[in-house]
């Protein structure tokens, strides 16, 4: 049996397979630039963060019904089941959606009826997080959180993804602030191909109570301290630092620099469909890789339910 854990890190959208891909674009009518599955997977060698996201983008096309959205979650909590996830708190990027006409209701409501039933189905106690695409304007984050409003009762936080470099926390202050009046949790990428100095804003300006990736927070040892601390967790997703060439291999992960600092370190998934693996294929590779020792396993399942927004009593039940 694989060990419990709680995936923190996980884009509902990266959990889109090849196979579920072409099912919904035969289903609505959607054409894909591939032959066949073999074809679509061969596309995924990526260069950098940028070239995920444009494959990344162009696939959701696919993705036009609640119905579709119920499936993609269906399939993401049934895989994540089998590999031990006992609770997920799953990022959805709306923008990416409303852009192309697929109005915000049909996204929440989609999932949501996938998420209503994961307990009883899957065994796995589910948050959702709505997460503003850093590449697109503020004004664009505010008028999706506003659109959100129906829905709030569905979302526990919101998040920050996309391109990283050029798009720093500091330019969704206002977005984070109504967050936090509205009493969501909150949440931002920062330190995947950003600089230091972005896990320090995200923190000091967006007031991010947990750091996405946040990886180069090492060439910043003030930072380090800080982070360790405040026990301010970060969620690493080591698939897809390699892929995404944030790093060269998985024996040369700082995962376990990063515990020996004392940080409070979460292995995810984040865009399992794309990156090789859910999050107990995480688990394995960094176990192979990096010759992690049991009670080092132990302590990351650990810090995966400490570092989640379940509540504390609801938290040891689940471990
Ligand atoms: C993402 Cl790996 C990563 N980084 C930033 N934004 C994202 N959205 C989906 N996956
Ligand atoms: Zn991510």
């Amino acid at each position: 049996m694989p060990v419990p854990k709680a995936e923190l890190h996980l884009h509902i959208e990266g959990t889109l397979e090849p196979e579920l891909a072409f099912a919904l674009a035969a289903r609505n009518g959607v054409t894909l630039p591939y032959a066949d599955t073999d074809a679509l997977r061969a596309a995924y060698s990526f260069g950098d963060l940028q070239s995920f996201l444009d494959l990344y983008y162009n696939l959701m096309a696919v993705l036009r019904t609640a119905e579709d959205f119920t499936e993609l979650a269906d399939a993401y909590l049934e895989r994540a089941a089998a590999q031990g996830v006992r609770h997920a708190e799953i990022f959805f990027d709306p923008q990416a959606h409303t852009a192309r006409g697929v109005p915000i209701g049909t996204v929440i409501e989609g999932l949501g009826a996938s998420l209503d039933r994961a307990e009883e189905r899957y065994g796995i106690s589910t948050r959702l997080i709505l997460c503003f695409l850093r590449d697109e304007s503020a004004e664009s984050a505010l008028a999706t959180l506003d659109a959100a409003k129906p829905y709030l009762h569905r979302i526990t936080g919101v998040g920050l993804d996309s391109a990283e470099v050029g798009h720093p926390p500091a330019k969704f202050r206002e977005v984070y602030e109504e967050a936090a009046r509205l009493g969501l949790r909150r949440v931002a990428h920062a330190g995947e191909e950003g600089p230091a100095a972005y896990v320090r804003e995200a923190l000091d300006v967006l007031g991010a109570e947990r750091i996405d990736h946040g990886l180069r927070c090492m060439e910043d040892p003030e930072l380090v301290d800080r982070l360790a601390r405040e026990r301010i967790p970060l969620t690493v997703c080591p698939f897809s630092n390699v892929r995404l060439r944030v790093v060269d291999t998985l024996a040369d992960h700082p995962l376990p620099a990063m515990m020996a600092a004392g940080l409070l370190v979460t292995v995810n998934s984040d865009d399992p469909a794309y990156f090789g693996g859910y999050a107990g294929d995480n688990f394995d590779g960094i176990r192979d890789a990096l010759g992690l020792a049991p009670e080092q396993l132990r302590e990351l399942a650990r810090n995966s339910f400490r570092a989640s927004f379940l509540e504390d009593d609801e938290a040891r039940r689940a471990r």
